[in-house]
Formats: C-alpha cells, sequence, structure tokens
C-alpha cells in the first residue's frame, strides 16, 4: 500500500541540505518516493505504513540535524 505524508523542515540553508534529507529518506526501507524541496522547506514522501511509520520517517530527517514538523 501507499501513502504520502508531508513534513515541514526547519533548518535548511541550501541544496546540499535538502539533498542530503532527501537522498536520506530514499534509503528507508519502505519508502517509494521522497522529494524535499527548499523554497517551501517541505519533504513530500511516498511510504508503505505497513513497513515504516511517519514517525520514522521524522527521525532520520531529525538525525541529520534538522527539525521536523508533521503536516499531514
Ligand atoms: Mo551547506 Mo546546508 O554546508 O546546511 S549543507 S548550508
Amino acid at each position: 500500500s501507499s501513502q504520502i505524508c508531508r513534513i515541514h523542515i526547519k533548518g535548511m540553508t541550501c541544496t546540499s541540505c535538502s539533498s542530503t534529507i532527501e537522498s536520506a529518506l530514499k534509503t528507508i526501507h519502505g519508502v517509494q518516493k521522497a522529494r524535499v524541496a527548499l523554497a517551501t522547506e517541505e519533504a513530500e514522501i511516498c511510504y508503505d505504513p505497513n513497513i515504516v511509520s511517519h514517525n520514522q520517517l521524522m527521525e532520520t530527517i531529525e538525525d541529520a540535524g534538522f527539525e521536523a514538523i508533521l503536516i499531514s
């Protein structure tokens, strides 16, 4: 199955920041698609909720050194 999660990310200042987070999200088992936009400070992630939770997605962002706030 597939679900979309949107997360507000605080602390990104350059495209390297957004690329790092996007790559980290894409390596998570259960993540099908991930896009991080610097301009809107948002991540849009398609994932299988049976494999990974949105809390785990947020932890990955926090572990990369950024603040993650769940939008939807
Ligand atoms: Mo460049 Mo973004 O050092 O924090 S990766 S500003």
